[in-house]
């Protein structure tokens, strides 16, 4: 009886131990922001433009790092005026959030390797892509 019970106990701790080491947990806030770089006149080669405008949007942080295994849950929250779309193609994210809106995104990282995060509402080149590292 005393080893039975002795047994369980054992067995028991070994399982939270276990589980407390597949269950790792990395959240993250990021924020798109954009930057309004609103130049009023610009003179080049002879021409002038007017009202040149240009939104430069920024995944904040650039690079999120997590273990494979470990359930990612990314809070993203958008600050830019317009709407932006947040995806991580790999692991099926494709939000679109609009402005001002947060959203929580959570998934397991099953998979290691580096994969693009981005924007898939408008051209990369306004954006800074970001990226997600997924390390064994
Ligand atoms: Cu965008």
């Amino acid at each position: 009886m005393k080893t039975t019970k002795a047994m369980l106990a054992g067995f028991a701790l070994g399982s939270l131990l276990l589980a407390g080491a597949a269950q790792a947990e990395h959240s993250f806030n990021v924020v798109i922001n954009a930057y309004d770089t609103t130049i009023p006149e610009l003179n080049v080669e002879g021409v002038t433009v007017k009202n040149i405008r240009a939104f430069n949007v920024l995944n904040e942080p650039e690079a999120l790092v997590v273990k494979k295994g470990a359930t990612v849950t990314i809070v993203v929250e958008n600050k830019s005026p317009i709407s932006e779309g947040f995806s991580i193609d790999a692991y099926g994210v494709k939000e679109v959030l609009k402005a001002g809106e947060t959203k929580t995104i959570s998934f397991t990282a099953d998979k290691a390797g580096a994969f693009n995060v981005y924007c898939q509402l408008h051209p990369m080149n306004i954006h800074l892509p970001g990226s997600l590292n997924v390390v064994e």
